[in-house]
């Protein structure tokens, strides 16, 4: 057969967004599939490195558990027994259930329901098109990066920073909260760069001794949600010793002399009660980190998965405008690239229909939506109907067992549009087959660089699968609902978003495989000032800008204790990052990654569950453990 190597791009949740270079093995007329996956050499960032995972993509792609054809369920809600039906007939039940759904309460009874199986911008976002002209219940969208992001923005102002290639040209890199060995591999390739070159050192801060901070020169295993503490201590040392670039926060910084009045108190000792990490150890890295100009702080978002993610990462982007970092190359902070972009997605997401007095609910509180909790319906209708696309609510959703509960109703039709058969699509009434990135055309941005990328359909989809996009239309063809964006293909969509975004159309990105739309270096160290109405960095952070639960946020950088603490019963704290063979839970059908992961354990430092074993463990506690001098 034959074979050719096509350009594409790596469509998952993750913020390396490599380029890569697809084998699409059988020509014309033959049934196609795809072969080899590997790295574009020539893409400054990816550099020819891409992830174990996507390398064997030929497994997932061609993986016989793919789903092929819509399904109708036969038996309970559940119970994986369905039978299969043709794209018209499914394509109708939903367009009645909908219908109905809507008639009898409302259109806000429905609840399109997506999130980042794909991160193609227009594959992805389209469910917001139908949403928005139907008027059917909004999404707030609060997974994930929410508590993250909240964070930064307060200190920084907007979502860029310093390019992440510079790493290569820092004499320390930070990692902190990240695990980049699992999570991004490419970090690596640029830190390693740096490291050779240059003799950088890398930092590692985690509670858990990872991947990463197994090859770091300093690892600072912290207690879970303390690096506020942490953050506020290499503070203190910097006024403490001089090393505060006073003349940099006096024209960039919003109030330096109470933010040192205020650190006077968190000094080291303070902070190794909180982190549980020695004086010495503290000093050493406050040591480090404010006599290295070139220091940059990647962060990651592993450590905002607290109560107190937000106050944490808000105190950790504070550190680069103390020691005035910003200014140079290499150096700063970075979490991710987002506002580089200024995309128009108007097309997209039909935002020039977007009715703002249509409910929105948490798309975190799945369980409480659906199990009719008024905290989240409001005074609005039931959720009665929903189409989930890009997502696997049922497992990835806080709250598990109420999210299964609500997905068990009697009363409420769901549909899921899937590549396999996961837990959220085993509990759906109608399941239809999607397509994988090489099977349909979009556009990428990068979160952790800085390029925009075409990942054209290389081949056909096996089966009856469809891509988002077309069930979308057709979906809005049989709904009545009205958009410009309803008449138009993936690739038409992405030509006129890029060129209302002020980027070059689609052919042209084509042809240049990508567009680094990394800003000069000015913007991007926020020479010119931070990004609020006076230039200058916050210290004392506008929590109320960011949202409504803003009481008792803290007004500086500092600790912010709202995580539950360890008790008898509950002597430990739970860190569940992610697995290096999947990603969130796609990839968990591969069998050479199931193999790689084993099964789930969880991992605890022996001395502390001799202790805690000790304490109450043997009382017959809430949790239970191997004999602990036996190696747990
Ligand atoms: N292989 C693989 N890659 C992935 C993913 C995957 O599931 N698997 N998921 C993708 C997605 S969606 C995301 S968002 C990114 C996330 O990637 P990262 O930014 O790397 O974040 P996490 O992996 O969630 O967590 C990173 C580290 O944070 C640590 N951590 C937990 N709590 C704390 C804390 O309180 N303080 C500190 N300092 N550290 C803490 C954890 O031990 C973990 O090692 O990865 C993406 N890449
Ligand atoms: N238990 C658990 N919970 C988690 C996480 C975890 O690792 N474990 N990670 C947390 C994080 S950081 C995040 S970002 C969220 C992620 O949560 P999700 O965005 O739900 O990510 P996945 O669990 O990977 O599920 C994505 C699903 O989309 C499907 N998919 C991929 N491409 C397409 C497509 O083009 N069309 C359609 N229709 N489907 C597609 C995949 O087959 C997969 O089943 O979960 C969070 N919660
Ligand atoms: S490292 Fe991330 S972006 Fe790159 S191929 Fe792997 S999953 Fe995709
Ligand atoms: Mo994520």
């Amino acid at each position: 057969m034959t074979s050719i190597i096509r350009p594409s791009v790596c469509p998952h949740d993750c913020p390396s967004t490599c380029a890569l270079e697809v084998e699409v093995i059988g020509g014309p007329g033959e049934r196609q599939r795809i072969g080899a996956v590997r790295g574009a050499e020539d893409n400054s960032y990816t550099a020819g490195v891409i992830c174990a995972k996507v390398a064997r993509y030929a497994e997932r792609a061609n993986h016989p558990d793919r789903l092929m054809q819509p399904l109708l369920r036969t038996g309970p809600k559940g119970s994986g027994q369905f039978r299969e039906i043709g794209w018209d007939e499914a394509l109708d039940r939903v367009a009645a259930a909908f219908t109905e759904a809507a008639d009898r309460y409302g259109p806000e009874a429905v609840w399109p329901y997506y999130y980042a199986g794909t991160m193609g911008l227009v594959q992805r976002d389209g469910i917001n098109r139908l949403r928005h002209a139907m008027r059917y219940s909004r999404q707030y969208t609060t997974i994930c990066t929410m508590t993250a992001e909240t964070g930064w923005k307060a200190a920084v102002g907007t979502i860029t920073g310093p390019d992440p290639r510079e790493m290569a040209k820092s004499d320390l890199i930070v990692v902190w909260g990240g695990n980049p060995v699992n999570t991004q591999v490419n970090v690596m390739t640029h830190i390693a760069r740096a490291r050779k070159e240059r003799g950088a050192k890398l930092v590692v801060i985690d509670p858990y001794r990872t991947g990463t901070a197994h090859q770091a020169d300093l690892h600072l295993a912290l207690r879970p949600g303390t690096d506020g503490a942490l953050a506020c201590a290499v503070m203190h040392i910097a006024f403490r010793d001089g090393r505060a670039d006073r003349a940099y926060m006096a024209q960039y910084a919003d109030c330096p002399d109470a933010l040192e009045q205020h650190l006077a108190t968190r000094d080291p000792h303070w902070a190794a009660d909180i982190t549980g990490l020695p004086v010495e150890q503290i000093e050493a890295f406050a040591r480090l980190y404010t006599t290295t100009p070139r220091s940059y702080i990647r962060v990651g978002y592993g450590f905002t998965r607290q109560r107190n993610g937000s106050v944490n990462m808000h105190a950790v982007a504070c550190l680069p405008t103390v020691t005035g970092a910003w200014q140079h190359e290499g150096g700063g902070a970075f979490w991710n690239n987002r506002n580089l972009y200024h995309w128009n997605k108007t097309l997209i997401e039909g935002l020039d229909v977007l009715d703002p007095a249509t409910r929105m609910m948490d798309m975190s509180r799945i369980g409480a939506a659906l199990t009719g909790e008024r905290s989240e319906l409001g005074d609005g209708p039931p959720v009665q109907a929903m189409l989930i696309q890009s997502t696997n609510p049922i497992v990835v959703a806080p709250d598990s067992n109420k999210v299964r509960r609500g997905f068990l109703r009697e009363d409420l039709f769901v549909a899921v549009h899937e590549q396999f058969m996961t837990d959220t699509a085993r509990h759906a009434d109608i399941v239809l087959p999607a397509t994988m990135f090489t099977e349909h055309d979009d556009i990428y941005q990068a979160g952790g660089h800085s390029h925009i990328q075409l990942g054209p359909k290389l081949l056909e989809p096996p089966g009856e699968c469809r891509s988002n996009h077309e069930v979308i239309q057709w979906l809005a063809h049989r709904l009545g609902a009205r958009h410009p964006g309803f008449g138009m293909t993936a690739l038409e969509i992405v030509d006129a978003t890029l060129r209302a975004s002020g980027w070059p159309g689609a052919e042209e990105v084509r042809q240049r495989r990508w567009i680094d739309a990394q800003g000069s270096f000015r913007a991007s160290h926020f020479l010119d000032g931070f990004a609020f109405p006076d230039g200058r960095f916050r210290f004392a952070p506008d929590w109320a800008a960011a949202g409504k639960h803003h009481a008792g946020l803290p007004a500086l950088p500092d600790h912010f204790a709202s995580s539950d603490s360890a008790t008898r019963e509950r002597p430990f704290r739970l860190v569940a990052a992610p697995a290096r063979s999947f990603l969130n839970t796609t990839f968990i059908e591969s069998p050479t990654g199931r193999k790689r992961e084993g099964r789930p354990t969880a991992l605890l430092h022996p001395g502390r569950c001799r202790k805690a074993w000790r304490a109450g463990g043997r009382a017959g506690a809430a949790w239970q453990c191997a004999r602990p001098d036996r190696g747990a």
